[in-house]
């Protein structure tokens, strides 16, 4: 039997109670660690409750550095679109009240290193640290994708916009985590690159290597040698117009990658995949006469002329002149496939080129093939075909970027029904693209070796933004996650559930995506 005492002590519990709960009515629990990260990050720790993004508020940057200041832009025009809210940033030296953003970067270094983070959401606070600048755009990016998806809208969209509250701890596993676009073959405008690195930086990808020249069309601005752009940039495979950016526009293109912590890497391809400059410039070949340009698919057929002198005065200028307007570390001299070059020319040619790159002050990357030349130190080699490259490369005690074709190639077709792309090395599905793991894919290539991996897409069959989004979606998100989760942490069938997740952001979006019945889309569970 319940006393009156017991009835009055169990009342007020229930008058406690409910107070509470309308007290906290905004806050309606959610659990941080349901939520769909790609990359998935090192640790979540959940504290069942949630923050509501509501109109007026601030993101705090502490400290009055520019740089802050710019990253603190970049967020709150990355939630302007779909919140509506005009978000002010502000400096401060002290906690931010309830209800803002406040990023700081750590006084002392912590293990969050160059690309690590911190984000602790409370009820009242979003705080993201991190160590260097490039931490906090990569947690920005997971900021984004625990708000709901469409804060990814270009239109304004009803909230709530609830996050989910805990601590989110995250770095990187290898530093480097890349993708190559190929302009030469197709070449894409500005606004279709600025599009790429937009879409890369959200699944915190860091180099975007641009493959600037090749058989079919010089796509960089030479000053000192300008018929390569006018003649050898005036097409394309199969007969387009082509195009090509002038040293103004790539200085915007490696400005908006900054602006993002993403180097742009430039690519010339030599001494083979050359034919549009061979046809830009009679001199430039042994015979002394300029060849047709081409716009055909056929590879290896190309080669500059290894013994005259005026070969490497134009190699050097190319470099000069991309070196002065690269931040970036690194040069790609190509080095691949160079079928007409005899061994004992192709060498002394990659050797000669390595001591150009680095007199401009750069280090040289090279596809597999520039193994067999003397590697300087820091040279880098990247794999795409012959482990036995990638091992002479090792041997040399150069540093290997991964990207075997079989893995990370984007121009491979998913399966035998898909439109566009090749499939010389495989088809390669969402699920084979995602399970592997660079430090034992190749036998004799450790971690230690490994500077990190890149996915290329070759545009021999791609002609527009919609077709190199289909080719590149859903697998970039798993090549993002291969380079920044350890392999413990890795888990395909974990994974495309994240992955179906993402559906209704690639939606929001606007991405182009090839719907493999591999995973489990939630847009079609709706
Ligand atoms: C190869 C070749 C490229 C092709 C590509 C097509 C490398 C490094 N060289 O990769 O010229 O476009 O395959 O998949």
């Amino acid at each position: 039997m319940i006393t009156i005492k017991q009835n009055s002590v169990f009342l007020a519990f229930l008058f406690i109670l409910m107070a509470g709960i309308m007290s906290c009515k905004e806050n309606v629990p959610m659990d941080l660690a349901q939520e769909s990260i790609i990359p998935k990050p090192v640790s979540i720790m959940a504290t069942n409750s949630s923050f509501k993004l509501e109109e007026g508020l601030s993101i705090y940057v502490k400290g009055e550095a520019e740089e802050l200041n710019q990253i603190g832009q970049y967020l709150a025009k990355t939630l302007k679109p779909s919140t509506g809210f005009e978000i002010e940033v502000q400096s401060t030296d002290k906690e931010p009240g309830a209800g803002n953003i406040y990023l700081t970067i750590s006084d002392s270094e912590t293990e969050l290193g160059e690309e690590g983070y911190e984000l602790i959401v409370t009820e009242n606070l979003i705080s993201l640290n991190a160590d260097k600048p490039a931490g906090l755009i990569r947690g920005i990016q997971t900021l984004r994708q625990i708000l709901p998806p469409k804060i990814e809208s270009t239109t304004v969209e009803q909230g709530p916009w609830l996050i989910a509250t805990g601590t989110i701890t995250d770095y990187p596993d290898y530093s480097y985590r890349g993708a190559m676009l190929d302009v030469s073959r197709h070449f894409f405008g500005v606004d279709d690159v600025k599009r790429y690195i937009d879409l890369l930086t959200y699944y915190k990808i860091n180099v975007l290597h641009l493959h600037l020249s090749d058989d079919q069309g010089w796509r960089i601005e030479i000053k000192s040698w300008p018929n390569l752009t006018t003649h050898g940039g005036s097409t394309q495979v199969g007969g387009g117009e082509g195009g090509y950016y002038t040293q103004e526009q790539y200085k915007d293109i490696v400005k908006y990658a900054q602006e993002r912590y993403i180097i742009i890497i430039p690519e010339i391809d030599m001494p083979g995949h050359t034919n549009a400059a061979l046809a830009s410039y009679p001199e430039l070949n042994c015979d002394g006469k300029a060849t047709e340009l081409y716009t055909g698919t056929e590879v290896g057929f190309s080669t500059l002329c290894i013994k005259k002198e005026l070969t490497y005065k134009f190699v050097d200028d190319v470099i000069r002149e991309l070196a002065a307007i690269t931040p970036g570390p690194y040069i790609h001299i190509g080095g691949d496939e160079s079928h007409v070059t005899p061994m004992e020319d192709y060498i002394p040619f990659i050797n000669r080129v390595q001591d150009i790159v680095l007199s401009h002050n750069k280090i040289m990357i090279g596809w597999d093939e520039v193994a067999h030349a003397s590697l300087k130190q820091n040279s880098v080699v990247q794999f795409w075909a012959k482990t036995e490259n990638a091992i002479k490369g090792v041997n040399q005690s150069a540093k290997v970027i991964m990207s075997p074709a079989v893995k990370t190639y984007l121009d491979m077709q998913y399966d035998s029904t898909t439109t566009f792309g090749l499939h010389w090395a495989a088809y390669i599905e969402v699920d084979s693209a995602y399970i592997w793991d660079p430090a034992t894919f190749v036998e004799g290539i450790t971690k230690e070796n490994i500077l990190g991996i890149e996915a290329p897409l070759w545009t021999e069959t791609i002609t527009k933004m919609d077709e190199i989004e289909y080719m590149v979606f859903p697998r970039l998100p798993g090549h993002a996650e291969v380079g920044w989760s350890a392999p413990d942490a890795r888990d395909w069938d974990e994974y495309k559930i994240r992955l179906g997740k993402h559906a209704e952001r690639f939606d929001a979006l606007g991405i182009n995506y090839y719907k493999s019945k591999l995973v489990p889309w939630v847009n079609d569970q709706e």
